[in-house]
């Protein structure tokens, strides 16, 4: 199918007019479908998202990782409403690997974050369930798309700071924000390099009551520790701040410090960041298409069992059965 033929197709789809008005029901009906793993599911999400492609992009879209009881829901609820009566629409989505074994700790949150999912220019929605971490990153970007084409300007992806999904949530977002709870000693502990070298900004939180002062020697603590890891050239280094997500102080300096990055980044940069973003995706559509593709072929499937049998054993290399199987695979 054509672009213009997919476009007009999808134009006659019953979810792309109340979706782009920002009607909410649509919109979580038009995330169901493209959740979904059907494959007329599929095709139809699929043409959807080409015709709301260009109502696409005009968003802010912020990353949130923190360890489970930093605050990350209280955080999201707090900047949330500020944001709303700032007179933005908000969006909030999850990517939590984990939420089909354990029924999704979001499920919790979304309850919790009381005020912000009652308030019609918030939408809130919870980690797709999944088997794969990649999986559940595809259908949550294509989430992100949905929102925006709905009117929502500033998207918020969190994670729950557990496996890969840090990397997952920093390579779809324009910013990625690292949550961090105040911590005594100076071992900063509770704190994954790795994680550090994704954030844009970190942000100290529970910077409240007998926790203010040790909050704020833990940003300090931070600050010294990322003038280490970044050079003093840097193009951005990651700025750092306290806030107290219970009591409400600190969180519009946070938004503040994100309209400063921005600026820094400049239009062009973020374009650029989003472009090599799409262009990322773009290659784990294939692999995901092509191995799904590879697993339903009649006559793979009926190798794929001898030979993984083999190479367990020993009697075939690994490099050699991979090699049978593309074979069949490419032959028709
Ligand atoms: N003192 C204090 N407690 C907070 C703050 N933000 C969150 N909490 C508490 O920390 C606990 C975990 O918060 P939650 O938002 O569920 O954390 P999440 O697991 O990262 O989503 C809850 O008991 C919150 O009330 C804060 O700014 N100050
Ligand atoms: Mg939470």
């Amino acid at each position: 199918m054509t672009a213009v033929a997919a476009k007009a197709k999808a134009s006659e789809d019953p979810l792309y007019g109340p979706l782009l008005a920002g009607d909410r029901r649509a919109l979580a009906r038009a995330i169901t479908l493209v959740e979904s793993t059907r494959e007329d599911h599929r095709a139809r999400a699929d043409a959807l998202l080409t015709s709301l492609l260009p109502d696409t992009g005009r968003s802010v879209r912020l990353g949130i990782t923190g360890v489970p009881g930093v605050g990350k829901s209280t955080f999201i609820e707090r900047f949330g409403l500020h944001l709303i009566e700032a007179g933005h629409k908000v969006a909030v989505l999850a990517i939590d690997p984990s939420s089909k074994r354990t029924g999704g700790s979001i499920l919790g949150d979304k309850t919790r974050m009381e005020l912000l999912s009652r308030d019609t220019n918030a939408f809130i929605r919870p980690s797709p369930a999944g088997t794969t971490l990649g999986g559940v990153a595809r259908r949550t970007r294509e989430a992100m798309l949905l929102v925006e084409a709905a009117g929502h300007d500033v998207v918020i992806v969190e994670t729950v700071g557990v496996g890969q999904s840090e990397t997952a949530v920093a390579d779809m977002v324009d910013m990625f924000v690292l949550l961090l709870p105040p911590s005594g000693g100076d071992d900063l502990q509770g704190i994954k390099k790795g994680v550090v070298e994704l954030a844009d900004m970190l942000v100290v939180n529970k910077a409240d009551g007998d926790l203010a002062r040790t909050a704020q020697r833990s940003a300090n603590d931070y600050l010294n520790a990322l003038r280490l890891l970044y050079p003093s050239n840097a193009k951005w280094m990651p700025e750092v701040r306290t806030c107290s997500a219970m009591e409400g102080h600190g969180i519009a300096e946070v938004w503040a410090a994100v309209g400063r990055y921005r600026v820094a980044q400049g239009e062009a940069g973020i374009a650029r960041r989003r472009g090599e973003q799409a262009r990322a995706w773009l290659w784990n559509e294939i692999g995901e298409t092509l191995m799904a593709a590879l697993r339903r072929h009649p006559d793979v499937r009926q190798q794929l069992a001898a030979l993984e049998r083999d190479v367990e054993r020993g009697t075939l290399a690994p490099s050699a059965a991979a090699r049978r199987i593309l074979a069949t695979f490419l032959s028709r």
